[in-house]
């Protein structure tokens, strides 16, 4: 009886410790950090394997460092008079594969003297924006940062900004750090 229930749970043993090995390598791919050893612990982080990331790691897999962030459809809205007192907006989906929570803490950019996180609000039945410290990117999710809502703010832009134009963005995230992004131009 008990030699039987010990062969049954052998491969299920091994299959732990694989699973612990594949997190093990996207997570250093996220620190940067040279592989470690599987932790003896591996009960602990078998729950997060569940999560339908199969495909995901597989892409991550085929390179070492491979971003755990990655920005889709960037582009930027056109500003007909660069000045003091002009502003344009960017946006763009951010989608986190990793695991863990990231932020977007700081973003610039060489076409405005001043580069913030902003969002709207709506204030009895004004729109109106506001700065935040931070845009918070649940792991495994998309942050939609679109019209009417999150957005890079652009302010006191350096050039016009015309349909077609690109404009490079610099973004800072606290796990992943920094990254470029070339926003193109474009009518909402
Ligand atoms: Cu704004």
């Amino acid at each position: 009886m008990t030699i039987h229930r010990r062969l049954l749970a052998r491969p299920a043993v091994v299959l732990a410790v694989v699973v612990v090995a594949l997190l093990a390598l996207s997570a250093c791919g996220e620190a940067g950090q040279p592989a470690a050893s599987p932790s003896p612990t591996p009960s602990s982080r078998l729950g997060m394997a569940s999560s339908p990331t199969a495909p995901e790691q597989d892409e991550s897999s085929s390179g070492t460092g491979e971003a755990l962030i990655r920005i889709l459809d960037p582009w930027a809205r056109p500003s007909a008079q660069a000045g003091e007192m002009s502003t344009s907006a960017v946006y763009l989906v951010i989608r986190n594969q990793g695991q863990e929570t990231d932020r977007l803490l700081h973003a610039e950019s060489d076409v405005a003297e001043t580069v913030e996180l902003h969002r709207t609000t709506m204030d009895g039945g004004m729109m109106k924006m506001e700065p935040v410290q931070a845009i918070e990117v649940p792991a495994g999710s998309d942050v939609e940062l679109k019209p009417g809502g999150l957005h890079i703010m652009l302010i006191g832009l350096k050039r016009d900004l015309e349909v077609g134009d690109r404009v490079t963005v610099t973004l800072r995230f606290e796990r992943a750090g920094e990254m470029e992004v070339v926003a193109e131009v474009r009518q909402p």
